[in-house]
């Protein structure tokens, strides 16, 4: 057994089977060793950002990681913004990136970098081995890494980086055991303080796992019990939602709104989030907004168990009722008329299968959470990081990962152009993607982001750098391009003809929305 064979059998010993791919020379035993397993799933990705943004993807959907194969310095640094993303959303991920042999390092070939350089940002667990007898060890351990219960700021994105020499050399297969993650309980004291003090003025933030099935019913009961709000932070890694399950709302974007939210509350208790911040710093606004007046209360961390602190405080209040509910409505009428981000949410509404999976990036997604959770159970993915590019890598992870299910990704025009590899991946995998296009030919929230600087005077160049026209991206040439048949669509009625017939396709379809007029 070479090195690179004892990593991949260490990795199936752990249940870690699946691997995005964007190989080079230096992976060449990876490939061979993952090649000789038919237990071992291979995919590969034509941009490293896609491997990466797909390793997200199923380990948000499987609570897993994937692994990715990345070519040196170069092909990580070119996965590094989806890596981002995955850290924001505690993603546990294992970055398997080649380096050449250590004998070879010295003579500074071209592709030589500072390939733990790249990684380090991004990760919370980077090695570089050094041995190829110790290379299941170093796989047992970035595998550790990966789900370790690590504090936000660290994340779970472990990179373990393979001098070929290691991956040829004589491997050794150690018996190596993943320890079970043992989740740290809030402290009774401090579940007791807060649910003495728990009112209509409190607002309950959650994040991390708090918002699984379990979590949000916990938050509901807690919140129906005490006449008090239970929201998300507003970009959460996934969310449970739908009729029948609690009302969980969310945190809004923009400072003002959340400055105008948070006026109200006297009482911010913390459930695996952390207290909210502006997105970004403005001149006129303050970077932390919470309020002077209110206590902010830490009932436990995200890296510790949050369903459980949410349910010893439900217990805690005595909260012996049923959690509240999401409204349920009836599935909305499909609306007349030209589409935008609302009419898009609408429609999708109408249309959209139970169970299905949402994922979103940059673009009028979001607009569509309020509709659906009133009217289809789903499980919504959200670009956890703000580095655009993020949703349709999103969407092939976990595709992969839930083949019954159908995944919907809700993606900008501006923010799938980051990383539009994807459609090939999605149909060669025929993964069962239906992609939405808010074609609207703009970056459009940079002009609104310009503007609210005070700028109203908005000169060619700046306009040119929002600006997507000129010439006009043509979304469904570029879909068949990489093989996924498409349609191009103005109206509600015409989008959901587009929606039946993407569900009657098999594998990938992808729908350009032109957006009109609000
Ligand atoms: C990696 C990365 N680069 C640049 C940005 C800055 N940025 C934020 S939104 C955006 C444009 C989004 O445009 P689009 O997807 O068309 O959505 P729209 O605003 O038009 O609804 C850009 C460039 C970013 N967030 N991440
Ligand atoms: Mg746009």
């Amino acid at each position: 057994m070479n090195g690179a064979e004892s990593l991949v059998q260490t990795l199936l010993n752990a249940g870690v089977n699946c691997c995005f791919a964007n190989p080079g020379t230096s992976e060449m035993h990876l490939v061979e060793a993952i090649d000789a397993r038919d237990d071992f799933r291979a995919i590969l990705c034509l941009f490293e950002g896609v491997c990466t943004g797909a390793a997200d993807g199923y380990a948000r959907m499987t609570g897993m990681p994937a692994t990715t194969l990345l070519h040196l310095g170069a092909g990580l640094a070119n996965g590094v913004a989806n890596m981002h993303n995955a850290r924001r959303a505690s993603s546990p991920l294992i970055n398997l990136v080649g380096e050449h042999a250590i004998h070879h390092v010295a003579y500074d070939a071209p592709l030589t970098s500072d390939v733990a350089g790249v990684a380090a940002p991004m990760s919370a667990w980077v090695r570089t081995a050094s041995s190829a007898a110790g290379l299941s060890l170093d796989t047992r351990d970035a595998i550790q890494a990966s789900l370790a219960a690590n504090s936000d700021h660290l994340g779970n994105v472990a990179t373990l980086i393979i001098p070929v020499d290691c991956a040829w050399g004589d491997g050794r297969e150690i018996p190596a055991t993943v320890l079970p993650v043992e989740r740290a309980r809030a402290s009774g004291e401090v579940v007791s303080d807060i649910a003495s003090r728990l009112g209509e003025r409190s607002l309950i933030l959650i994040d991390g796992a708090g918002m699984s099935e379990e979590g949000v019913q916990q938050a509901g009961r807690i919140a129906e019990h005490c006449g008090c709000r239970a929201i998300t932070v507003t970009f959460p890694a996934r969310v449970e939602s739908g009729p029948g399950l609690p009302n969980i709302g969310r945190l809004p974007y923009f400072p003002e709104q959340i400055i105008e939210l948070l006026a109200g509350v006297d009482h911010l208790v913390l459930a695996g989030a952390r207290s909210p911040v502006s997105f970004f710093a403005y001149q006129n606004l303050p970077s932390d907004l919470v309020p002077e007046h209110c206590k902010v209360d830490l009932l436990v961390h995200r890296h510790m168990d949050v369903v459980a602190a949410l349910t010893d405080l439900a217990d805690a209040v005595g909260a012996n009722v049923e959690p509240g509910q999401v409204n349920a409505q009836a599935r909305p009428e499909v609306p007349e008329g030209p589409l935008n981000a609302r009419t898009v949410a609408l429609t999708l509404g109408a249309k959209i299968p139970e169970m299905s999976i949402i994922t979103t990036d940059s673009g009028g997604g979001g607009a569509a959470y309020p509709v659906l959770q009133t009217c289809v159970s789903h499980s919504w993915l959200n670009l956890t990081g703000g580095s655009i590019g993020g949703g349709g890598p999103v969407a092939v992870g976990a595709a992969v990962a839930c083949p019954e299910r159908p995944v919907f990704a809700l993606l900008g025009d501006g923010g799938a152009g980051y990383t539009i590899q994807y459609l090939w991946t999605a149909a060669r995998e025929k993964l069962n993607i239906t992609s939405i296009i808010y074609s609207n030919r703009v970056y459009g929230i940079l002009d609104v982001e310009y503007r609210r600087l005070g700028i109203n005077d908005v000169g060619d160049k700046a306009a040119s750098l929002f600006d997507l026209s000129n010439p006009d991206i043509n979304w469904v040439d570029l879909a068949r391009g990489y093989g996924v048949p498409g349609v191009r669509v103005h109206t509600g009625p015409e989008l959901a003809a587009a929606l039946v017939e993407a569900e009657n396709t098999e594998g990938p379809y992808l729908i350009e929305a032109i957006l009109g007029q609000d």
